[in-house]
């Protein structure tokens, strides 16, 4: 037996996220703003859709989430959507220029069953449209990923939320091994990981340190990093919770970008609640990807016309699809 112990080295330091958290504002974005423009076309945003297809009535506890069965909240439970409902969304937008399409469920997990088989048909069909397909369904078996990869699913989104300290006060129905542990199956089946967060739940700045930390050092460094500034709903434990400073939530995106330089960094939730100023700053800090269309999942979302003036404004086009279209000879 080999005595020799293997040590994995870190990619990025829990000191090196302690002292970007701690630079002075400007010098922070600056220098996001430099790794962005090493990395990226700095003019380019990606724009994606997102589609909840199946809605409300969650069995899990997530503090922050309108969908959960057990908080009294407006959203309307909704089976499983129409295959051919679904694709008709999908053309929608790609009409509208965007390029990844993203279809979101209410579950904790993944069960092999109808539900399942219509989700692989709807990842074909975005698939064959020549759209990215982007799914978050909960957990995820390996098998169950492979499946998912075989239909052409490009991307799987599962958060971490937060750090692993502080995901245990905000949900109690998982552990954030099970979080990790999906990652995995999703990256071992080749498909990209879209993996981020949320901020402004009550954490504190250590909370953040550690999460962008984890976040930076998986094995599989994600390929997009939403992240999200919560949108507190009412029924919701988090109800009460202050919308988060805008500074706040630019700092946590100029350091995605810096630990992770050639993810994609995606303002996700609560760009309604931000002034169009506050997201200039953002995509300053390195965000490049945003999510288009009046509605999120259950929440709102500026419209398109606010967003293509806004990016008009900024002088920031839509990119395209990284995915080659199919052609079905
Ligand atoms: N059920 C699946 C899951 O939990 O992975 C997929 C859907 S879930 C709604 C997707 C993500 O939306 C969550 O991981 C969380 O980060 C984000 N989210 C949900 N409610 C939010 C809120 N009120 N504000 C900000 N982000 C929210
Ligand atoms: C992500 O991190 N944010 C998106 C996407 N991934 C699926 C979802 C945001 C949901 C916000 C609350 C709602 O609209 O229900
Ligand atoms: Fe369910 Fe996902 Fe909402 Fe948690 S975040 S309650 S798992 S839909």
């Amino acid at each position: 037996m080999s005595d020799i112990t293997e040590v994995k080295t870190e990619k990025v330091t829990l000191d090196r996220v302690k002292e970007l958290y701690s630079k002075p504002f400007l010098d922070l974005v600056y220098e996001a703003a430099s790794v962005h423009r090493k990395h990226h076309d700095a003019s380019e945003v990606q724009l994606c859709t997102l589609l909840s297809v199946k809605t409300g009535g969650c069995s899990e506890d997530c503090s922050y989430c309108p969908q959960a069965a057990r908080y009294h909240t407006d959203v309307e439970k909704q089976k499983l959507m129409d295959v051919g409902a679904v694709l008709s969304e999908a053309n929608k937008a790609k009409e509208s220029g965007s390029t990844r399409f993203c279809m979101g469920a209410a579950w904790r997990e993944v069960k092999d069953n109808e539900d399942f088989d219509n989700i692989i048909k709807m990842v074909k069909g975005v698939s064959d449209l020549g759209l990215e397909a982007c799914c978050t369904l909960g957990m995820l078996t390996k098998s169950q990923a492979d499946k998912l990869a075989d239909a052409g699913l490009t991307a799987y989104n599962h958060n971490l939320d937060s750090s692993d300290g502080f995901y245990s006060e905000i949900i109690t129905t998982r552990t954030y091994q099970d979080r990790l542990n999906t990652l995995k199956n999703v990256a071992d089946a080749g498909i990209s990981t879209c993996c981020g967060g949320i901020i402004g739940m009550g954490e504190t700045e250590d909370d953040r340190i550690k999460f962008l930390h984890t976040l930076a050092n998986l094995d599989t460094v994600p390929e997009s990093v939403p992240i999200n500034a919560l949108v507190p709903v009412e029924g919701t434990p988090l109800e009460n919770q202050k919308m988060v400073d805008p500074f706040d939530w630019i700092r946590v995106i100029a350091i995605a970008r810096i630990v992770m330089p050639e993810a994609m960094v995606r303002l996700s939730a609560g760009r309604l609640q931000l002034s169009k100023e506050v997201q200039a700053f953002a995509f300053m800090a390195g965000a490049n990807s945003i999510f288009t269309g009046e509605k999120l999942l259950t929440t709102g979302n500026p419209d398109y016309e606010f967003d293509t003036k806004m990016l008009g404004t900024l002088g920031l086009k839509g990119r395209v699809s990284n995915k080659k279209i199919r052609i079905n000879a």
